[in-house]
């Protein structure tokens, strides 16, 4: 009896040893609350599941010591309606994109960051360094949304934005990306954080959903779905890092 007992203790031991390590290698970086309604600000964690991989263990456990995520400015970006690629501005769905997000000031994680506005002044992400995500723990970084409103003719029921995410565990340049440096979840829209389809997180993106709540106009049906993913012009604007002015990463080449 007793060996049987120590047997099933050893087999869950095992067991869990396995599908520990197999929910590490999938916990991709992702929004806490995935998914929100219209018209409310929203507290919302960026999760980051796991650093990158330690070339000699395999196991995805390096430190992250430097985050960056950039959503949509809505001005170039590019924009399907269920699922087909449109020229409408993201205006014709969602009336008061401008500053999506806002960074709540934090240090659990990371001790410096900053907001990443765009050529408006608008909030569009943030990056946050020093200090960093470690070992098997999982780093909660804390931003808000700002409350999105449908535009009333538009025929949208929800609105997708794809948000790209770099997580660094050591500076290089961008030729040096590789799953030992960094874990980027960004869209492949032909940027220079695309990053190569042998990485780990490769054209992988996290998203945030926006669910409409006031009524569809009586014409539309059912209604459609709308996709906004960041252009590649926003992505090489927007991702890179600096300091004063001066660029810490990605590193010149
Ligand atoms: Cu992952």
């Amino acid at each position: 009896m007793k060996k049987i007992i120590a047997k099933n203790i050893t087999l869950s031991v095992i067991t869990g040893g396995i599908l520990m390590a197999s929910q590490i290698a999938t916990a991709h970086t992702r929004l806490q609350i995935p998914s929100i309604d219209e018209g409310t600000r929203v507290y919302n964690n960026e999760i980051i599941g796991h650093g990158c991989r330690n070339p000699d263990t395999q196991a995805v456990d390096v430190t992250t010591i430097a985050t960056v995520v950039v959503f949509p400015d809505g001005v170039d970006s590019s924009i399907t309606v269920d699922g087909v690629a449109s020229d409408q501005p993201l205006s014709d769905f969602i009336e008061n994109w401008g500053s999506p997000v806002r960074k709540v000031q934090n240090k659990d994680v990371f001790e410096m960051e900053k907001q990443i506005k765009d050529p408006l002044g608008n909030v569009v992400g943030y990056w946050a360094g020093i200090g960093g995500r470690q070992g098997s723990l999982i780093g909660a970084v804390p931003f808000r949304t700002s409350s999105f409103v449908f535009t009333e003719a538009s025929c949208a029921k929800s609105v997708k934005a794809i948000v790209a995410i770099a997580d660094i565990c050591k500076l290089t340049n961008i030729a040096g990306f590789n799953d030992a440096d960094i874990m980027l979840w960004t869209p492949a829209v032909g940027s220079q954080f695309d990053g190569t389809d042998d990485l780990n997180g490769y054209n992988s993106p996290a998203s945030l959903t926006i669910n409409r709540t006031s009524a569809l106009p009586e014409a539309c049906g059912e209604g459609v779905e709308v996709v906004v993913t960041p252009s590649a012009v926003q992505l090489n604007r927007d991702m890179p890092v600096s300091i004063n002015g001066n660029q810490i990463w990605p590193l010149s080449n």
